[in-house]
């Protein structure tokens, strides 16, 4: 069962040089890796793992007070080396394989812009222009991707010629068309992620990792004072949000809660943007969670968006996908509505579903199974 293989979400921060992309990271992941303002792209990747803040397991685990609590997870990766010049594009430089594939292995990125001034931050293209910044670091991603789709057509066309013998021939055909077909969206500078594909197609092309397919948050690293820039980003899996970098980090990396009360308070910060960032992040990927819970643990479990029971079992252990009886399942609302799970079970809220019952997202879910020795 194909589904059984669990692997970490990633999210790559990308951006221009000195746009706040190691200091986001920072904020995202409590992390202390050092921000410099220097010019030029040198490749290097920080990586950093947190827990995905649920407001829906603090009460779960407040109703059980568990021995543990899992959240959710999810993995960072800054990463430095783009630069967005038009001359390298122009050139035909191109990213480095090494950079390409540190970008191309995340699920979704958050691309930070620069909007803050400050004369001793260098900017890599002169001047402060986040509409600018958005298009040029789009345009190296786009040659990226177009340049994978023309190699790709070259091959095809030499496999093509030596016709129906291959055994190939109709997935290359099939390819060959799809590819034709989206080379001249990528050449008008279209994000991939803006081109309908079927699902099939869309199969045929996952193995590409292009990168502007990826679902992306757009992020505003804004000075201590700045207005988020009035600036649309009308494309699919796309969003937009705004952070006061420096700022955050600087408060986030504050020992003493007093003193980050009283830094929150002079700058008016309800809250640090940490939680909500990771949140409309996460949120590109869409996944969905379900819970399990107990004295034991309170957990969140990540799984595809309408999941089946069977699949949601499977992801708690092999063991209760293979001896599947039958689900218990209360909505979060439910379950918080009538205070415990007896309640609920008294009310007749936890339903007893079977293997194809679709899960949704909060749900908390009680796996029946028995496993033959
Ligand atoms: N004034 C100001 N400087 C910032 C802000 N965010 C980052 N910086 C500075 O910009 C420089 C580059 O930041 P860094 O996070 O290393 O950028 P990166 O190259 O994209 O990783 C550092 O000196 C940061 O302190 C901000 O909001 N305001
Ligand atoms: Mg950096």
């Amino acid at each position: 069962m194909g589904f059984l293989l669990r692997r970490l979400m990633r999210i790559g921060i990308i951006g221009l040089p000195n746009c706040g992309k190691t200091t986001i990271f920072n904020v995202l992941t409590g992390g202390k890796a050092p921000t410099a303002a220097y010019t030029g792209g040198t490749f290097q990747v920080n990586t950093a793992v947190v827990p995905v803040p649920d407001p829906r397991v603090d009460a779960l685990s407040q109703m059980y007070n568990p021995q543990k609590t899992t959240y959710a997870r999810v993995e960072y990766a800054d990463i430095a080396g783009l630069s967005g010049s038009t001359d390298d594009q122009t050139k035909g430089v191109g990213l480095s394989g090494e950079l390409m594939n540190a970008i191309a292995n995340n699920d979704a990125l958050l691309h930070v812009v620069r909007v803050f001034e400050d004369e001793t931050v260098p900017h890599s293209l002169g001047s402060v222009n986040p509409a600018r910044d958005i298009a040029s670091l789009d345009s190296e991603l786009s040659l990226s991707d177009l340049s994978k789709i023309e190699n790709r057509l070259e091959r095809l066309e030499v496999s093509l010629k030596k016709g129906k013998a291959i055994p190939t021939f109709e997935d290359d055909q099939k390819e060959y068309e799809i590819l034709s077909r989206l080379k001249p969206h990528v050449e008008q500078g279209q994000p991939i992620r803006d081109f309908e594909l079927t699902p099939d197609e869309e199969k045929r092309l996952r193995g590409f990792q292009f990168l502007s397919a990826k679902p992306v948050l757009i992020i505003f690293n804004l000075g201590d004072e700045a207005e988020p820039p009035n600036i649309d980003y009308p494309h699919q899996k796309s969003k937009t949000t705004a952070i006061r970098g420096r700022l955050e980090m600087d408060i986030a990396q504050l020992e003493d809660e007093d003193d980050r009360t009283m830094f929150m308070e002079e700058y008016n910060l309800t809250e640090l943007s940490t939680a909500r960032i990771i949140r409309e992040s996460y949120d590109l990927l869409g996944r969905m969670v379900f819970f399990t819970t107990g004295e034991d643990e309170v957990r969140a479990w990540e799984v595809t968006q309408n999941a089946p029971a069977i699949e949601c079992a499977g992801a708690i252990h092999s063991d209760l996908a293979r001896g599947f009886i039958r689900a218990e399942v209360t909505s979060y609302d439910d379950l918080m509505a009538a205070g415990s799970n007896a309640a609920a079970k008294a009310a007749g809220k936890v339903r007893l579903e079977g293997k194809d019952h679709i899960v949704h997202d909060g749900d908390i879910i009680v796996v029946r199974f028995n496993v033959q020795k």
